[in-house]
């Protein structure tokens, strides 16, 4: 008999897909779309095919695993596991104090549950967390300056818009789904104009390619919005009404003519000309800015300079016209769990703080003084590969007395353990789940037993709790048992301000998020300090030290000259890509036919000066580390710029993140990855 569930891909990416999974036997045999998520009806990607192989995987770690210190491990038993933890729990809070535990989690997988990591590690005494993020924050903190909150129009609303600009996002490897509304749009002859210093496959679809030098977007946006003001293209009426700042902002202006453009950016004046006039002609218009652009030391800014070109057209609030960068109007749990929750920047209840950055997390673990770290839990996360300055996060690990992985396969962060415990697969246990882009609330629902000897993280947990001696009221209270009723009635609990959504609801299918507006901002509140569109925000300079204004200022690497110390250097660009998510997929046999090792992409023009042939291993390298990878020749990418997507592990060919440096962006915490100049050189 084939029993048939509803359930929805928990992984960091925009789509988060609604599908449908056939189960014989207590084995997962297939996959099906689920038509009623209107964001994602035709069914997952090639990755979420692949969950088959990932669940079932030879290569997947079951048991705990104990490391022999030489670079092998061997199974041990739950028992010893759990025993060995609590020992180091106990040695360390004792003899240096509970902050000299270190727990690290990141973006491996979503859901509610997770929140249970917290209330372990506040109730064990706190511990030193991490804070900020690798992935978006400077984006959503322009946005919120500017909008007061992160949200867009429905996805399906971009059929609507009659421009359509990607800027610095690769919709069609990175949010698949969205594919479905933009296709529609240009067949009823929306103009799209992408912006990437690569011509990707978005590119392909574009009436226009602009590709901008690295880190100079905010100086094309600017420039484009003095062309408009200075011409009177601007929607006065919405400006007077909703814009707070636009005189100051307008004379801010002039220092970015076309001349001044065309030298930061490189790009020729004619196409400047060419998207004002479009963006004057052609309304409504969404801009659908990426998040890699965002990853500068002036990502924040530049986010505000593109977002002002929304503002001062008045496509804000209407069909067709928004800026899509956020939608996080089905994050509405963050009050539910506030009970649960241990971040530095949450309540005063006694018990002490500390964090350090994700952005610098080498650095910033090394240098924790009073007490010096002594063990690190990881989990959801692959730090070794995906954090900012390899050689840096390696010093810091190796450092460590005591290392616990929790994670689904040998990582680069799994083989740094001391102990790596099996982590559950997203079939193994239900959650609740949101999206940053599509508007619904979903259940990813449990449809087979564990694997092994997995035990999910809230499980864990529990007995760790009861071996640490947590009291009983307390273990009862916060770790739910894994029954699956009492994990459905710990769900069931965090959904009760929430009428309209209900568990069962759920086990159908994606639930439309409580007050959901279809169209963003279509009330024209604002919840900024003026209450109008902040164009001019006070809070952007105390909060961040930054310009009031959206301003243009050179990432912290960028020459313009494209030369470094004398010598030729590149921008370092580590993109997502179609068939991985950051470090996970790409172990998986079905991705490995189309993806086998990573390639580094150079323009040709650019390899021949440097005698660099396609196929050729290069060197490729600055003052933070090296790496070695093959070539291959793309005509599409910009001069002066390398790309390899982000996320191959080292122990696969990968080590993009030997040469990131460890830097915060502009605001909002986050990681400077794609501000990196490096050198290659043939061997
Ligand atoms: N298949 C797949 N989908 C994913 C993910 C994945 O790994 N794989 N990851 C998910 C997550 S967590 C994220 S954060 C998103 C990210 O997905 P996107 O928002 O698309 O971001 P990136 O892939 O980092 O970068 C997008 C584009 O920005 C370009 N870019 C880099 N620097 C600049 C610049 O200075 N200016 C301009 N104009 N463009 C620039 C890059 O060349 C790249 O093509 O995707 C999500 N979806
Ligand atoms: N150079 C460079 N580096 C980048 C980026 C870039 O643009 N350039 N992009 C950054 C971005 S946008 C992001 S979002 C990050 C992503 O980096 P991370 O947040 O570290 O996320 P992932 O690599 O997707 O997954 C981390 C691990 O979670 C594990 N996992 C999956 N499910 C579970 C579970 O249920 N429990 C546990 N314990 N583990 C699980 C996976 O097996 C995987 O090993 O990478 C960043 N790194
Ligand atoms: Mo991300």
């Amino acid at each position: 008999m084939t029993k048939v569930y509803t359930t929805a891909c928990p992984r960091n990416c925009y789509s988060s897909c609604s599908f449908k999974v056939l189960v014989e036997d207590g084995i997962i045999v297939n996959f099906e779309p689920h038509s009623d998520n209107r964001a994602t009806p035709e069914g997952i990607c090639l990755k979420g095919l692949s969950y088959k192989e990932r669940v079932y995987s030879k290569k997947r770690i079951l048991h705990p695993l104990k490391s022999d210190g030489k670079g092998g491990f061997s199974q041990v038993s739950w028992d010893e596991a759990l025993a060995l933890i609590t020992e180091k729990l106990l040695y360390f809070k004792k003899e240096f104090g509970s902050h000299s535990v270190f727990f690290y989690e990141s973006s491996g997988m979503s859901g509610l549950l997770n929140e249970i990591s917290s209330a372990f590690w506040r109730t064990y005494g706190g511990v030193t967390t991490s804070y900020g993020n690798l992935c978006w924050p400077a984006g959503l903190e322009a946005v919120r300056l500017t909008l007061g909150e992160n949200k867009h129009n429905v996805p399906w609303d971009l059929e609507n818009a009659r421009l359509i600009i990607m800027w610095g996002k690769n919709s069609v490897e990175t949010n698949v789904q969205e594919s479905i509304p933009l296709e529609k749009a240009l067949e009823q002859g929306a103009k799209l104009v992408v912006i990437d210093p690569r011509r990707t496959e978005t590119a392909e679809k574009a009436d226009l390619l602009i590709q901008p030098r690295p880190g100079t977007d905010g100086a094309f946006a600017l420039g484009i919005a003095r062309i408009l003001s200075d011409s009177g293209r601007v929607d006065s009426t919405f400006i007077s009404q909703y814009v707070h700042g636009y005189e100051a902002f307008r004379k801010s202006l002039k220092p970015y003519t076309n001349a001044f453009v065309e030298r930061i950016t490189g790009v020729p004046v004619k196409y400047l000309d060419m998207l004002a006039d479009l963006i004057a002609e052609t309304k409504p218009m969404t801009i659908i800015p990426g998040y890699g652009m965002q990853r500068y030391t002036n990502g924040g800014q530049t986010i505000r300079c593109i977002l002002s070109l929304q503002v001062i057209t008045g496509n804000i609030g209407k069909p067709g016209a928004c800026f899509h960068y956020a939608n996080l109007q089905s994050y509405v749990f963050d009050k539910v769990l506030e009970p649960l929750s241990y971040y530095p920047e949450i309540g005063d209840d006694g018990v002490s703080r500390r964090a350090v950055s994700k952005a610098s997390l080498g650095q910033d673990m090394l240098s924790q003084k009073d007490p010096e770290l002594k063990m690190i839990w990881v989990e959801r996360g692959n730090p070794v590969s995906q954090n900012p300055d390899t050689n840096q996060i390696l010093k810091a690990f190796r450092k460590l007395e005591f290392k616990v992985v929790v994670d689904q396969f040998m990582t680069d962060t799994a083989r740094e353990a001391d102990l790596i415990l099996p982590a559950k697969s997203m079939f193994e246990q239900s959650d609740i789940i949101g999206s940053y882009w599509n508007p619904y609330v979903q259940l990813k629902q449990k449809v087979i037993d564990s694997s092994g000897e997995v035990h999910p993280e809230s499980e864990i947990y529990r007995m760790l709790a009861l071996k640490l001696g947590f009291e009983t009221k307390i273990v009862r209270e916060l770790f739910p048992d894994n029954s699956d009723e009492s994990i459905e009635r710990w769900l069931e609990e965090k959904l009760r301000p929430f009428p309209g959504i209900s568990l069962d609801k759920l086990k159908k299918g994606p639930v439309m998020a409580p007050g959901l507006q279809n169209i963003a901002f279509s009330d024209y509140i604002f919840k900024t300090p003026s209450g109008k569109v902040e164009l001019l925000s006070d809070k952007a300079r105390k909060l961040w030290g930054v310009d009031e204004l959206p301003a243009f200022n050179l990432t912290e690497e960028n020459t313009i000259q494209d030369v470094k110390n004398g010598k030729k250097a590149y921008y370092f660009l580590t993109p997502n890509t179609k068939n991985r998510i950051h470090s996970q997929f790409g172990n998986l046999d079905v991705i490995r036919q189309f993806d086998p090792e990573p390639r580094l992409e150079i323009n040709p023009e650019d390899a021949s000066e440097d005698g660099i042939k396609n196929g050729e291993t290069v060197r490729i390298f600055n003052d933070r580390g090296e790496f070695y990878s093959k070539v291959r020749f793309n005509f599409g990418i910009r001069k002066s710029c390398l790309s390899v997507p982000n996320g191959w592990w080292i122990s696969e060919g990968g080590g993009g993140n030997y040469l990131t440096a460890a830097r915060e962006t502009d605001m909002g915490h986050g990681t400077a990855f794609h501000d990196n100049l490096v050198y290659i050189e043939k061997i």
